[in-house]
């Protein structure tokens, strides 16, 4: 069978547990946004994982709140739907073998890397599990991205997490990462500033914006509590606004999902994100923090 899933740390543990307990041959990754658009054939050969559901897959399995832009299961169908921190726990729960019971730990990690349950050193300094989770970015450049997602389900199957970050591959990943957080680093202070309970950081002034952690600028602004981005769209076309809680300090009372639909986005309670149009951009920013000040 083949399994089509996420290409994140959620779907490599997923893709660990599944390949142990099922006959998968291949692994395919996907956007959400492909099935929600139908842009992807499913077929009876697959199961899915932290995907939204599709009526001809053999099996299902996902961790997120139903919507309406997706089909809801049927009752009965094959697999599990749970509000959980990672889909990885649902599938490890939905077989609880002994077959498993050596990813244990991996599990765990995947809930407090997917659920941004995280420390300020697992940002600053990242190890293990969760290190190798942020190398897992599409975003980062370096190609054979597929290939690497494979990689890392078999040598999670038979490897020490100590064996797999001294693999070449990973540590080419982990560097780019540091150098990357380094350059994202120093942008983020030059460019971010506090507004009350709100940081706000506006990269409209650069061209290109590095690659870097989104959770770093809580680590810079410790006493906030939600956070506004604006950076450029492609092209200039529009502005790119993001919004998300502080995963340090979770007081907010927003819900930026949302505020964004609100602006012609969406998303959920902790991050979410809008396109403006770039005249009205000044604007719109400072009704959006003047929504975050007001809910506090
Ligand atoms: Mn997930």
């Amino acid at each position: 069978m083949r399994l089509v899933t996420r290409g994140d740390l959620d779907g490599v543990t997923s893709a660990v547990l599944i390949t142990t307990m099922e006959n998968i041959n291949s692994i395919e990754l996907i956007h959400p946004q492909d099935i929600t658009d139908k842009k992807f054939e499913i077929t009876g050969n697959d199961i899915m994982a932290n995907l939204p559901y599709h009526p001809k897959c053999a099996m299902w399995f996902d961790h997120h709140e139903l919507t309406a832009s997706n089909l809801k299961p049927p009752k009965g169908f094959k697999g599990r739907h749970a509000i959980a921190p990672s889909v990885a726990r649902v599938i490890y729960e939905y077989y609880s073998s002994e077959k498993l019971r050596k990813f244990e730990h991996l599990v765990r990690e995947t809930d407090r890397f997917d659920s941004a349950n995280l420390t300020v050193e697992d940002i600053t300094d990242p190890k293990e599990e969760i290190l190798l989770g942020f190398t897992i970015d599409s975003r980062s450049g370096i190609g054979r991205f597929k290939e690497y997602f494979r990689d890392l389900v078999e040598w999670l199957k038979t490897m020490s997490i100590k064996e797999i970050l001294s693999k070449p591959e990973v540590m080419e990943r982990t560097n780019l990462l540091r150098e990357n957080n380094a350059a994202f680093l120093k942008v983020l202070k030059e460019n971010s500033s506090k507004d009350g309970n709100v940081v706000f950081t506006d990269f409209r002034s650069l061209d290109r914006v590095p690659v870097g952690n989104r959770f770093l600028i809580y680590t810079l602004f410790p006493d906030t509590n939600v956070s506004v981005r604006a950076q450029w769209g492609p092209e200039k076309k529009f502005v790119a606004v993001t919004l998300g809680h502080n995963i340090f300090n979770r007081t907010s009372r927003s819900n930026c999902g949302h505020i964004c639909s609100d602006f012609g986005g969406g998303g959920h309670k902790g991050a979410g994100a809008c396109p403006l149009k770039p005249e009205k951009a000044d604007k719109q920013i400072k009704e959006i923090i003047g929504i975050l000040k007001k809910a506090g």
